[in-house]
């Protein structure tokens, strides 16, 4: 094995590479014996290997090069392995407690290894597809995402390293071109890559396409998405992206990451979680109604705006040192209050319109979501999907309408079902 060449790796050819890195042959105790690797990815766009021996533990991502779920028919940079690792070390810098450690990174090959997230950690999206509770989910997630953003906005940053920081992630802009592509633009056009319930919603399908009103808010949005440096955001964070226990929550996957829109990262969450609600009557039974559950993924929806808006603000009135507000200016009671609603209150239709276009993707895009997908029955789960598109619609062109979480949560309970 020539060292600095990129090559793809499999489980067998992973142990050698081990053996050859004494960092991560020392991470596993040097019992290289009795290792098992295997591979576990189950996500759109890489390899993730599980390592283990009797003395420790990693996971290796491994990034080829093109779209794992579509084939090489989707050529795709491997450079962002970088960009994960990237984001990952600074996000883990900011909120230790909710992103794994990265533990090593190999440029020419694409890969890193970060901490194993031991079961009974499981992917949050089939924790909600199985009616699991998470009490600390809203806490958590609000944590990580007003320290991640804040620290690295102009609220707490200089314009110098703030500036440093967008250009250098200025590099991943195949991923930022990607999503520009299938969140914004081939969902509201005809695209080889769409797919929908079909036939129960070829006519929804169609009328996203000849939507004017939607397609003008989205080109809102997207102008937004591509031109707005406001923070380094995950990029990608839906509920795929999230792995928890009932008391551990950690974010992982950041390859998307750059400097964007906070409303994208804070939009995918919540806009992911209101699918998981319009997708739960798919999973329900005899046994079991799913009607308390989607209580608990309203009060989630609502928890996690409320925590993080309050989280933000206390981070803005203890350390604001930035060069956006300057406290010489801003620091008096009649314009800080002001100058922090209306940074909130954009941020609040941000997160609304982002999230709204986030579930349209997953229902007449590209790359569509388990929580409808695994409803075996398509009739009921067109049934459930078109609910959500038309929610998703109304929230994304009427999104300025609305002026506290529990209005939007209000508005999904009066959702027909
Ligand atoms: P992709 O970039 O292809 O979307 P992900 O980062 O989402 O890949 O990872 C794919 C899967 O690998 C996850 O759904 C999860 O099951 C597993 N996985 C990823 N990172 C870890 C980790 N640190 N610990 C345990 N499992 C992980
Ligand atoms: C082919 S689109 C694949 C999608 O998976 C990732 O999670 C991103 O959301 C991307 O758009
Ligand atoms: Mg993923």
């Amino acid at each position: 094995m020539e060292p600095g060449e990129f090559r793809p790796l499999d489980e067998k050819s992973l142990i050698e590479y081990i053996k050859a890195n004494p960092h991560l042959s020392s991470l596993l105790g040097n019992q290289l014996e009795e290792l098992t690797i295997k591979e576990v990815g189950d996500g759109n766009l890489n390899f993730v290997y599980i390592v283990s021996s009797p003395s420790g533990s990693f996971v290796i991502k491994q990034a080829l090069p093109y779209i794992r779920c579509i084939g090489e028919s989707w050529p795709m940079t491997t450079e962002r392995a970088y960009f994960e690792t990237l984001a990952l070390k600074e996000h883990g810098r900011l909120c230790r407690d909710h992103v794994p450690e990265v533990y090593h990174f190999d440029g020419p090959m694409s890969l890193f290894a970060m901490r194993y997230l031991k079961p009974p950690h499981i992917i949050l999206r089939k924790g909600l597809i199985a009616g699991v509770e998470y009490p600390l989910l809203a806490q958590h997630m609000s944590e990580y995402m007003a320290k991640t953003l804040f620290c690295t906005s102009l609220l707490y940053r200089s314009t110098t390293e703030h500036k440093k920081a967008v250009a250098e992630f200025c590099g991943n802009v195949e991923l930022c071109k990607h999503t520009e592509q299938v969140v914004f633009s081939d969902a509201y056009k005809v695209s080889p890559y769409n797919r929908w319930t079909s036939p129960y919603l070829d006519r929804d399908a169609e009328a996203v396409r000849e939507d004017n009103a939607l397609k003008l808010e989205v080109a809102v949005l997207k102008s937004k998405f591509s031109e707005r440096a406001q923070a380094l955001i995950h990029g990608d964070l839906h509920t795929g992206s999230v792995m928890v226990t009932s008391d551990s929550t950690q974010v992982i996957d950041p390859e998307f990451a750059f400097y964007g829109p906070m409303g994208f990262d804070i939009g995918a969450f919540l806009g992911n979680l209101i699918l998981a609600f319009f997708a739960q009557d798919g999973h329900s039974n005899e046994g079991n109604d799913r009607g308390l559950y989607k209580q608990w993924i309203l009060r989630t929806i609502e928890d996690t705006w409320n925590l993080f808006q309050k989280k933000f603000t206390t981070l803005w009135n203890e350390s604001s040192v930035g060069d956006a507000y300057l406290m010489a200016i801003y620091s008096t009671p009649d314009l800080q209050l002001p100058v922090q609603q209306n940074y909130i209150k954009d941020l609040f239709h941000d997160t609304l319109g982002f999230g709204a276009a986030k579930m349209i993707r997953r229902i007449v895009g590209v790359a569509h979501v388990e929580d409808f997908e695994l409803i075996d029955d398509v009739i009921k789960r067109a049934y459930c999907e078109r609910p959500a598109l038309e929610f998703a619609k109304m929230l994304l062109k009427e999104r300025c309408r609305f002026q506290t979480i529990d209005q939007v949560v209000s508005a999904i309970k009066e959702v027909p079902s």
